[in-house]
């Protein structure tokens, strides 16, 4: 096995002066944490428990990473790669202001890292082996500890040998509780009857749970090696009961390597009065009206869409990737008394939006190259005309971009291929202004999907000091060549 540090080679000297600062760091770090006794105590955490939390306001978590066993495809076994061993990671529950520490050790046979993505934090706890972190090796522990500025969904994955490791189960969620209880219209403290987080991937398997290739060049060239597997955290056949005239904040996450959702409901007509529609977009409340239907919800997105249990006892909710079921949540009658359902708002997260009039102009173009590296490996998709890099020779990526601390960028992505992008970028929360091909209304995301031919203008607001990863979060597509990096400072 190549062990590849992704960004640089060992006698690269950026990575031995960031194996230096980031070890320093570290152990400065964990000194004065247990110095000062600041740290809480380890709470257990569940996929089940979504409220783990210390006596001291303070979030402390333990996540191993480790080959274990999971029962995904009916009565089969498929060996995995987990947090804790779990096919369904343990959900981080945090709050947006506090604290939170994570543990993360190592235990397989080659390095790892965890990108929380979303969340707009210090380059140095963002998981990118070479420009934030060295790799966590074999038998080894890195502490994150970070403070969530945002609330909102969120979710958690390895930044190293990506595709494999991803697609193999390093991925998981991570939900940001809101600093203050959630209101109403009326501005009444109100709070939702189900908080209900899915985690979607689908896998590279058969039906007898054994793996086909993550990863095939045919494939890879186009949209992305699909999985043929649908799971729902962690299930083919998740369902959940909720009552009718209950309030339910429902949150899908595409923690998958490739596969982009169309996301729609099989009963629409259950909403009649009240139709479902996405009220939040990557953890950032929508100020319009986004009908639920047909929803692109691509590698990395995620959405929450909040709504009243229709008066429909007896009737299931199949969730759909168009017309595939994904999970279910099953209408039972509501035998308490009645009372008026109202929903919460949620609250804007404190993103502060580039000012246009003095925004500076770029544009980075998507490209299909169609070629292979010296090595033989592919580098089917470039940035800018140049190959992101190769993960089997351990390139560093292009640096696309320079933004000044500070400073306003107009960027204009274009799409000329004839596959869907959904083009990440890391440590910011960016404004989508408008597509070339479609009318929308501007709103807040970390992730920007391009479809085939598409152009898309986002508005970034350069305020996270760092070199940062700007890439497409279909994973070969990022490992073969849709991948560069942005430096703000
Ligand atoms: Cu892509």
């Amino acid at each position: 096995m190549v062990t590849c540090y992704l960004f640089g080679d060992k006698d690269n000297h950026f990575y031995l002066k960031l194996l230096f600062m980031i070890s320093r760091r570290n152990f400065l770090k964990h000194t004065s944490l247990f110095a000062s006794g600041a740290a809480g105590s380890a709470v257990a955490v569940s996929a089940i428990n979504l409220s783990a939390k210390t006596q001291s306001d303070q979030y402390h978590y333990h996540l191993t990473v480790k080959a274990a066993k999971a029962n995904i495809v009916g009565g089969h076994i498929t060996d995995i790669l987990s947090y804790n061993g779990h096919v369904f990671a343990p959900i981080i529950r945090a709050k947006q202001g506090v604290p939170v520490r994570i543990d993360v050790t190592n235990e397989l046979d080659e390095p790892t890292t965890v990108h929380w993505h979303g969340l707009r934090i210090p380059v140095n706890m963002d998981g990118v082996p070479g420009t934030g972190q060295v790799p966590i090796a074999p038998g080894d522990t890195f502490t994150y500890y970070f403070t969530p500025p945002d609330a909102g969904t969120m979710w958690y994955h390895t930044h190293e040998n990506s595709v494999d490791q991803m697609g193999r189960g390093l991925v998981g969620l991570m939900l940001v509780d809101e600093a203050e209880p959630l209101k109403n219209a009326e501005n009444e403290v109100v709070e939702f009857d189900h908080d209900i987080p899915v985690m979607l991937k689908n896998w590279h398997l058969n039906k007898d749970g054994s793996y086909y290739k993550i990863s095939m060049k045919r494939y890879a060239a186009r949209q992305g090696t699909p999985g043929l597997i649908y799971t729902a955290n962690g299930q083919t056949d998740f369902e959940y009961d909720v009552k009718a005239g209950q309030t339910v904040r429902l949150r899908m996450v595409n923690t998958s390597n490739t596969q982009m959702y169309r996301l729609n409901v099989d009963k629409p007509e259950l909403f009649k009065h009240h139709p479902l529609k996405i009220d939040v977009l990557d953890a950032n409340p929508l100020d319009y009206d986004l009908a639920f239907k047909d929803f692109a919800l691509g590698a990395g997105m995620r959405i929450d869409i909040l709504f009243v249990v229709p008066d429909s006892a007896g009737q299931t909710l199949t969730f759909l990737d168009q017309h595939k079921p994904m999970f279910k949540l099953n209408i039972l009658a509501n035998e308490s008394e009645k009372r008026a359902s109202s929903l919460p708002v949620i609250p804007k997260n404190p993103v502060i939006v580039g000012d246009l009039d003095k925004a500076e102009k770029i544009e980075i173009v998507l490209e299909w190259a169609a070629a292979d590296d010296k090595n033989g490996d592919p580098l089917f998709w470039n940035l800018n005309t140049q190959q992101g890099f190769a993960p089997a020779s351990c390139k560093t990526p292009n640096q696309i971009a320079d933004f000044k601390l500070g400073n306003s960028y107009l960027v204009d992505i274009r799409n000329n291929t004839q596959y869907p992008h959904p083009i990440h970028f890391h440590g910011h929360t960016f404004k989508v202004l408008s597509y070339a091909n479609k009318d929308i209304q501007p709103y807040l995301a970390d992730t920007v999907m391009l479809e085939k031919n598409e152009a898309a203008q986002i508005l970034i607001y350069a305020d996270n000091p760092g070199m940062w990863m700007f890439h497409c979060h279909v994973i070969e597509h990022m490992a073969m060549g849709l991948v560069g990096l942005v430096k703000v400072s």
